[in-house]
């Protein structure tokens, strides 16, 4: 190997990880200033940041100055100026809550979330809006949290930085690409960023297309004079829209985060919108015997021969091998560029989403699954009921409605949620039940 390109690789990842452990930055929010830090310049490596003989060898040829770059950020004073130049502008804040949730067989775990809830809340806006987020800590809160939204484009530093108990933050971005993004907690300088998300702390953002979804060409055959022909239809992008997101559980008995367990994928449960077997009454007869309606396992609803919309999201630490069961995927979407029609499965990494378009020719019961053995029989079962009426669905499970016409098909729902009883006192009230 290349000397030099060793010794600078050694000190990358060291001053890196001066950078992200580092004092200096957390202490200055603490203090709840204004950090003196710019985007653009955030540490300079010297022999003073940084416990290593290599730094020295860096100092002598002028040192390392690291940037992190704010290429969709905004700063907060040009908000308003952006909004008056015609872009939409959504005010968002979520709020740190550490709490006990319930997990199948009568026990509860030590949950770390955003407003309550698991996954936090999803925010749903159009290619191009400016999102202006703020994050509050409470000061009965006993460890700081953070912020980090992948749907922007942004440095870590300052942005998504540590968030002490009593203070807050702001930041805003333009949201400048389509998908279905992920935010989450990155802990205190991404110490104990692990159990901050594997214990609840991340959500959905829902960036649709500036120009709206594409139509659904579904294919099919048919018989014409003793041949079979193809038989295509192109379908309005107007669909029912739904939300699955991914994760796993790491858990000691008593309910507190196993972090030998994660570092050995050594999975307690796999939740898909924060419970395990959330929609599947029949597998877990335990959530049916929860004290409280919105923890009870429910099937979701989905139309026979109408176009359905599955955002799915990758909140965890292992793939995710989706499939439907009984099923296959008219189309796979990411980005808004068409990855596959026709398929049967597709592979969702960490952090990765994608849009599956489909329409359910016949009635019953179909079962989304993340098709990894270990994940079916710890939670990744969702139960999908096609019918020909349509039922009210579990609140967790529905996407909220795109602002952009003929997107989403309208849907009744009742408070389901890994959430406290007083979040699904406000989710009630918030949508009229
Ligand atoms: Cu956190």
């Amino acid at each position: 190997m290349n000397k030099r390109y060793s010794i600078l690789s050694i000190v990358a990842v060291a001053a890196v990880t001066g950078i992200l452990f580092g004092s200096t930055y957390s202490n200055t929010q603490a203090a709840g200033n204004a950090m003196g830090v710019t985007p653009e310049t955030i540490d300079k490596v010297t022999p003073a940041t940084i416990d290593s003989v290599t730094a020295n060898e860096v100092q002598k040829m002028g040192g390392l100055e690291f940037r992190m770059f704010g290429a969709s950020a905004i700063p907060l004073d040009q908000v308003a100026a952006l909004q008056a130049a015609g872009r939409t502008v959504h005010k968002v804040t979520l709020t740190a809550e550490s709490v006990d949730l319930p997990i199948p067989g009568g026990k509860m775990y030590h949950a770390m979330t955003y407003d309550g809830q698991v996954p936090g809340p999803t925010i749903r806006v159009t290619q191009g809006d400016v999102i202006e987020v703020t994050l509050n800590v409470p000061s009965s809160e006993l460890t700081g949290h953070s912020l980090d939204m992948h749907a922007s484009a942004m440095g870590a530093l300052p942005y998504f930085g540590p968030v002490m108990p009593g203070h807050s933050n702001t930041y805003a971005f333009v949201a400048n690409y389509p998908g279905a993004f992920k935010y989450h907690c990155e802990g205190v300088g991404v110490i104990g960023m692990d159990q901050h998300v594997l214990s609840g702390m991340y959500g959905m953002v829902i960036v649709d297309p500036l120009n709206g979804y594409h139509k659904l060409l579904i294919q099919r055959t048919a018989t014409v004079d003793g041949k079979v022909v193809l038989n295509n239809t192109l379908v309005d992008p107007a669909a029912y829209e739904y939300v699955l997101e991914y994760n796993q559980l790491y858990l000691n008995a008593d309910g507190s985060y196993n972090q030998p367990a994660m570092f050995l994928h050594n999975t307690t449960w796999t939740v898909v919108n924060g419970k395990p077997f959330g929609y599947d009454p029949v597998v877990t007869k335990v959530w049916n015997n929860a004290p409280d309606a919105h923890d009870k396992a429910a099937p979701i609803i989905v139309p026979v021969g109408k176009h359905v919309r599955l955002f799915v999201l990758n909140q965890g630490n292992m793939p995710v091998f989706f499939h439907i069961v009984g099923g296959q995927m008219d189309r796979v979407t990411q980005g808004n560029v068409v990855q596959a029609m026709g398929t049967q499965s597709w592979l969702i990494g960490g952090s990765q989403d994608a849009i599956i378009d489909v329409v359910f020719d016949e009635p019953g019961a179909y079962v989304a699954v993340n098709h990894d053995y270990a994940a079916i029989f710890t939670g990744a079962a969702t139960v999908m009921l096609a019918q020909d009426n349509m039922a009210p669905n579990p609140s967790d499970a529905v996407a909220p409605p795109s602002s952009l016409p003929d997107t989403s098909i309208p849907q009744q729902t009742f408070v389901h949620c890994e959430c406290t009883n007083e979040r699904a006192a406000q989710l009630a009230n918030m949508t009229g039940q």
